[in-house]
């Protein structure tokens, strides 16, 4: 018997694996024709943040807040206790932290970017560096607003979509060595670090990276925090492909890693499969006071943190659920069998595909286009524009300006993120994302670049509007 048709496991000469789970419920995808895609996507000016999502057919704006929870996180909202001081359900969510993370003291916020912003304003003195491996946009303008100076220090290869290295969101030891030792470390706040780096591409940091950064800043007595929203992630690829870590579950390998950190902030809208919640979490006691401080300006009660007693609970259930080696092998391997089919088909993408997305090399589609045309913010409206499907602009415009010059910052990276959500897509929505991708492929010759008509002050690329060149 010839064998023609082959599945997906046979492919890559394996047997195949499967989500472990079932479906439960199901929400209808609609799908608007042409012209009408047309009309939304220059009604939103160019910008898939500005779209309805009912005008979207397939949605990979970004993996946040848009996971599917599990029947056991449903039942846990039942049993929100809406207390305003002493919810039995941030007790659950400390416990998890505690248990999963590590770290002593919780503080929890409603979302990363709240937590961020307590982080900042307590740790960063007007005129400090932070040096970090890559910026992230809500990260970086926190640190900025509270003063801080941010310096990238993540290692070169990073920045080179084409470069294979494995752990390409490591610290470059040498540059950080080398900015303590021309700032002095006092000037330095401490050291932000991020597993996976989403700007690079969902790129992870290694174990004896960080191990090794933990040596150098506590040599120096500086503090090194870790923004762990996509951290299970992280440890996923260190179990793949760091020697010595293969037999280790991942739960054990995140806590380990989080051990050679003082403190982290998290945007659980990620890794831990809810729709809304955060934490920053510390083993320092005094900078705990003052967070917990903080919180109750900014967020609510140092028990709630701008959160119902529900949304913890999920949240702490979703932790669990999170580190369970199928789970995220699973969720890790679905976004690499979409990276594969585009590798096949020599479609430009960043190398090794990520944790959370795939992001397209906007400027191989369109080597035509200037950086000042937004090749990433044209390729996602030509995404949205065959197909219905959403992606996100992770280049020049995300980049922002630089606060001192008021010029364009200019990424070396010039990406179009397709972004999976946890537990939400099939193998079959794949397929239609890349044969789209394809045909986007197919028309970039006659692809013309956008032209920028409005930016808002603060992170530009959720607001910006454009038009057609
Ligand atoms: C995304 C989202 C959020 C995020 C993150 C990392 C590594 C912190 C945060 C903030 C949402 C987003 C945010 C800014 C621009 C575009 C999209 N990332 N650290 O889609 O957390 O959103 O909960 O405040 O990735 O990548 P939060």
């Amino acid at each position: 018997m010839s064998i023609h048709l082959q599945t997906m496991g046979q492919q890559s000469g394996r047997r195949s694996w499967a989500e472990p789970w079932k479906i439960k419920m199901v929400e209808p995808l609609r799908m608007i024709d042409r012209t009408a895609r047309e009309q939304a996507l220059a009604e939103a000016g160019y910008n898939t943040f500005l779209l309805r999502s009912d005008d979207v057919y397939i949605d990979l704006l970004t993996d946040s807040g848009t996971s599917a929870m599990s029947d056991r996180q449903w039942a846990g909202m039942m049993t929100g206790d809406e207390a305003y001081a002493g919810s039995r359900n941030y007790y659950n969510l400390e416990a998890a932290i505690r248990r999963h993370y590590g770290y002593r003291h919780v503080v929890p916020t409603h979302q990363g970017r709240g937590a961020e912003h307590l982080i900042s304003q307590v740790a960063i003195r007007r005129g400090q560096f932070v040096p970090g491996n890559m910026y992230f946009t809500t990260t970086r303008l926190h640190q900025e607003l509270a003063g801080g100076i941010f310096v990238d220090v993540i290692c070169d290869e990073a920045h080179d979509p084409q470069s294979t290295a494995p752990f390409k969101g490591n610290v470059d030891l040498a540059k950080l060595e080398a900015l303590i030792d021309r700032e002095g470390a006092e000037n330095i706040a401490y050291v932000s670090l991020a597993g996976t780096v989403n700007m690079a591409g969902g790129q992870p940091v290694s174990m004896a990276n960080v191990r090794a950064l933990r040596e150098l800043t506590a040599r120096h007595g500086i503090r090194l925090y870790l923004d762990a929203t996509r951290m299970v992630e992280n440890a996923f690829f260190i179990q793949q492909n760091e020697d010595g870590w293969g037999d280790k579950p991942i739960a054990a390998i995140l806590r380990e890693f989080c051990e050679h950190t003082d403190g982290a902030w998290m945007s659980a809208k990620k890794d831990s499969l809810v729709n809304i919640g955060g934490w920053l979490a510390i083993n320092d006691r005094d900078l705990f006071e003052e967070l917990r401080n903080l919180v109750v300006v900014y967020e609510g009660l140092h028990t709630y943190g701008g959160l119902a007693g529900r949304d913890m609970e999920a949240m702490a259930i979703g932790i669990a659920e999170s580190v369970a080696d199928e789970h995220v092998r699973s969720r890790v391997e679905q976004v690499r069998y979409l990276g594969e089919l585009l590798s096949e088909w020599e479609i430009p993408i960043v190398r090794p595909i990520g944790g959370h997305a795939i992001f397209l090399d906007a400027r191989r589609f369109y080597p035509h286009l200037s950086q000042d045309e937004f090749p990433a913010q044209t390729l996602a409206a030509e995404l949205y524009l065959d197909s219905g499907i959403r992606s996100m602009e992770r280049g020049i415009v995300s980049a922002g300006r630089d606060p001192a010059t008021g010029e364009h910052n200019r990424p070396r990276l010039e990406l179009t993120r397709l972004t999976i959500p946890r537990r939400v897509y099939t193998q079959a929505h794949m397929d239609v994302v890349a044969e789209s991708v394809l045909a986007a492929w197919g028309s970039r010759a006659s692809t013309r670049g956008l032209k920028l008509l409005y930016e808002p002050k603060y992170l530009r690329f959720f607001q910006a509007r454009f038009e057609r060149l």
